[in-house]
């Protein structure tokens, strides 16, 4: 099969992109807009909206490319049966998961805030996960479609790096799969989080990931595929 190499740390990584996916964790209104979840919990929701132009871009080459997509959105169902009441009891009093807001109610599943950001919607065909917690294997069937689809290459965007794409790369990581963070399609509603979080993935030889950028996967996406049998 051919393999291309994405340039990233803490050293290059051969994939071949008919077994990787690009996989885009929670770019939701709720996260990214004013009167959603993001918010309810105290934080400035416009720091997410840098990694709406990168997401973009990697969606565009992906897609270009051929390559799997996969969205995730995080979000409950409308009874609430299957948010844990600790994770009910965050955020303020009267904007918690569930309760009314201006894009309707926080975090519930067909509600307009819910919904993934209008420059990032999926095409026909693309999956979409969705997740009642931060990892996106946990209570989804992501882990039987990679499977199925022989995917053993995740590159991952979204928010927020330190949450929702940690915890998922933590997991897809200890299922076997190689993640490469596209650090600039990730944001943080806290830079230090966002810059600690990929120091993270990629230290002590990449001990659960790798970090690259937006570029180098549009790179790696353009670069010939390298012979069979050279080293990665
Ligand atoms: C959070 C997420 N931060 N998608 N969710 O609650 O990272």
């Amino acid at each position: 099969m051919p393999q291309i190499v994405i340039e990233a740390e803490p050293g290059p990584l051969v994939f071949d992109t008919a077994r990787a996916a690009l996989v885009l964790i929670d770019m939701q209104r709720d996260f990214l807009e004013p009167g959603g979840f993001g918010e309810a919990l105290g934080n400035d929701v416009s720091r997410l909206a840098a990694a709406v132009a990168p997401c973009a871009a990697a969606l565009a080459a992906a897609r270009a490319a051929g390559m799997r997509v996969i969205h995730t959105r995080e979000g409950h169902r409308p009874d609430l049966s299957d948010c844990p009441p600790a994770k009910l009891a965050r955020g303020q009093p009267s904007a918690r998961i569930g309760d009314p807001g201006p894009m309707g109610r926080i975090l519930v599943r067909g509600e307009p805030g819910h919904d993934l950001v209008a420059a990032l919607a999926p095409a026909p065909g693309e999956v979409v996960i969705d997740k009642p917690g931060k990892g996106a294997f946990h209570a989804t069937d992501l882990g039987a479609i990679l499977s199925a689809a022989g995917i053993d290459t995740l590159l991952v965007g979204g928010v927020t790096t330190e949450v929702c794409v940690h915890t998922t790369i933590r997991e897809a990581n200890d299922r076997g799969f190689r993640c490469v963070a596209l650090a600039d399609a990730c944001a943080s509603y806290f830079e230090e989080f966002h810059r600690v979080g990929l120091a993270m993935i990629k230290a002590q030889g990449g001990i659960f990931g790798w970090v690259s950028d937006v570029a180098a996967f549009r790179a790696a996406l353009r670069s010939a595929p390298i012979d069979q049998g050279e080293p990665a």
